[in-house]
């Protein structure tokens, strides 16, 4: 089982399916006996950074050591999966820049903010509008979208397999499967 680790950099609002097509990828990569790590808001807003909060500063400091944190997973072997909003692009190209050339693959979760929103899972959106959470992404926080990501999956057109299908194959076009 040949195979380079990479960190597999998720991107997107609140609710456009990070956590769930990140998890749904590492489910399969597990499948082929590869060691995979999911990081998300579940086990690093929780931990490392739960005293960071969502202004400004605190989500760049939380990408910052995230970043860190993928970097030192993908200087073990892992492949490692991140499914963080990460609203800033300049944040996103210092992770990028930290990683070896082509080891960092930014997967755009496409999502219009008008579904996210409809959708609200959590309720985070009205509560967003109704002025109970400040700086919330897409509503009182900007979202800068990728520019050129490896990948950009249109979550609610696709379905979940078929996003999942997406990630694997460009997996397989750049020889890391
Ligand atoms: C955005 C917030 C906020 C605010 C709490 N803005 O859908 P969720 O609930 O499960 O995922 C969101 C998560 C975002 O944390 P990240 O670490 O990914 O953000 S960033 O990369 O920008 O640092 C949401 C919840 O936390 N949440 N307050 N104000 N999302």
């Amino acid at each position: 089982n040949q195979h380079k680790s990479v960190v597999l950099w998720f991107t997107g609002l609140s609710g456009s399916g990070k956590s769930t097509l990140a998890h749904a990828v590492e489910d399969q990569l597990y499948q082929l006996g590869l060691h995979t790590f999911v990081l998300d808001g579940d086990n690093v807003r929780h931990g490392l950074n739960k005293d960071l909060g969502f202004n400004d500063q605190d989500r760049k400091e939380n990408i910052r050591r995230i970043s860190e944190a993928a970097k030192l997973m993908l200087e073990a072997g892992v492949i490692t999966l991140t499914a963080f909003i990460s609203p800033f692009k300049e944040e996103r190209e210092m992770a990028r820049s930290l990683m070896p050339h082509g080891d960092f693959i930014e997967i755009h979760c496409f999502c219009p903010l008008e579904v996210c929103e409809t959708r609200d899972v959590k309720g985070l959106y009205k509560r967003a509008r109704d002025g109970e959470i400040k700086d919330f992404t897409g509503i009182s926080s900007p979202y800068e979208a990728p520019v050129k990501p490896e990948l950009k999956i249109d979550t609610n057109a696709l379905s979940l397999e078929e996003s999942a299908a997406q990630v694997i194959a460009l997996l397989r076009e750049r020889n890391i499967l």
